[in-house]
């Protein structure tokens, strides 16, 4: 029978994948995996803590109110990146600006520590998700915007971790997609998903429908189009939305679907932010054999202009974005 293997041991395994790196970017995914362990711990309880769950009392960037989990979340991941002296900033969904951490260190993260806060309350699955760059600045100088705003395409690695029924650390390097589920009786992820694929054929669609007359056109024909009984397209598609992106998103990578958030008349740019959310996901998708598109260009091609920036969100198997772009474009 295969030895089972831990999230550590697949790190070491793969350090290779980074010719020149000392095992810094190793001890950077070991930082990221105690502080998953640190927050699923509280997430398992939040129904029991109460000083734990409800609101923060203060609000982020995005005007939204910070969940009290949201708060100890960003604390959790942002003390053991630092710990680990290789990370010489952070921007973080719950940061207006970002975080200078150590000016020795070579990597940037870009996180959500806690997306989905709207369901902790209501003990629906939540995430965190990371996307992790190598700083344009020279090293032992000072941080630069230029450092945090890379297109999606210089991703060194991406990741989410899902508390759900399980906690799931979901990660790829580039070199495809592994999927680690957490073991609380011995306290480590071992590798349950190994080179996780979307499925050939699709058939869930994820979008929240209250927008449907608030979206475009051609959003519209696409949300028709997966609703139209054709037995010999596999139609109607099932319509999945749970209301938290990483959820959605890992269901939908497991049994095939597409995720979307479009622009809307009242969001023009859509809900999600392209640094700390479209990208770690797009270069997981990609990596899955899936893609992730604004509707019209390549999510990882955009050039980002600021920290905090929302773009529309299409992501998931390749024939179904390919779908809702071509419904777009000829919709508008
Ligand atoms: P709506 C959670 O706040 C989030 O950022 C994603 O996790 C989720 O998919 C989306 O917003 C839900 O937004 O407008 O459908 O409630």
């Amino acid at each position: 029978m295969e030895q089972v293997k831990t999230l550590g041991e697949f790190i070491i395994d793969r350090q290779q994948d980074f010719p020149g790196s000392s095992g810094e970017f190793s001890r950077l995914l070991s930082a990221i995996r105690l502080a998953s362990k640190i927050v699923s711990q509280q997430v398992n309880k939040a129904g029991l803590l109460s000083h734990i769950v409800g609101a923060a009392g203060s609000d982020n960037i995005q005007g939204e109110a910070q969940q009290k989990l949201d708060v100890y979340a960003n604390d959790q991941f942002i003390k053991a990146l630092a710990a680990r002296k290789v990370v010489c900033g952070i921007a973080s969904e719950e940061n207006d600006a970002y975080i200078p951490i150590n000016e020795e260190g070579s990597y940037i993260v870009a996180m959500d520590p806690l997306d989905g806060s709207s369901n902790i309350d209501v003990n629906v699955s939540i995430g965190t998700i990371f996307s992790i760059y190598r700083r344009v600045s020279p090293v032992g100088g000072p941080l630069s915007d230029a450092d945090f705003l890379q297109k999606g395409t210089e991703q060194l690695a991406a990741g989410y971790v899902i508390y759900g029924s399980s906690t799931m650390l979901v990660y790829t390097t580039g070199n495809g997609v592994n999927g680690f589920t957490f073991d609380p009786g011995i306290g480590v992820f071992l590798l349950s998903h190994p080179n996780m694929q979307f499925p050939n054929n699709g058939k869930i669609y994820s979008m929240n429908e209250g927008n449907f007359y608030r979206s475009s056109k051609g959003v519209q024909e696409f949300i028709k189009y997966a609703q139209t009984v054709d037995p010999e397209t596999n139609r109607p598609y099932t319509a999945r939305y749970i209301g938290s992106l990483v959820a959605d998103f890992h269901r939908n990578l497991i049994k095939g679907g597409i995720y979307m958030y479009p622009s809307t008349d009242t969001a023009p740019n859509g809900k999600l932010r392209l640094l700390y959310e479209c990208n770690p996901l797009a270069f997981i998708a990609e990596q899955a054999g899936g893609s992730a598109s604004d509707g019209k260009n390549r999510i990882m091609e955009i050039d980002p202009t600021d920290l905090h920036q929302r773009v529309p969100y299409f992501v998931g198997n390749s024939a179904l974005v390919d779908k809702a772009e071509q419904c777009i474009k000829t919709n508008g």
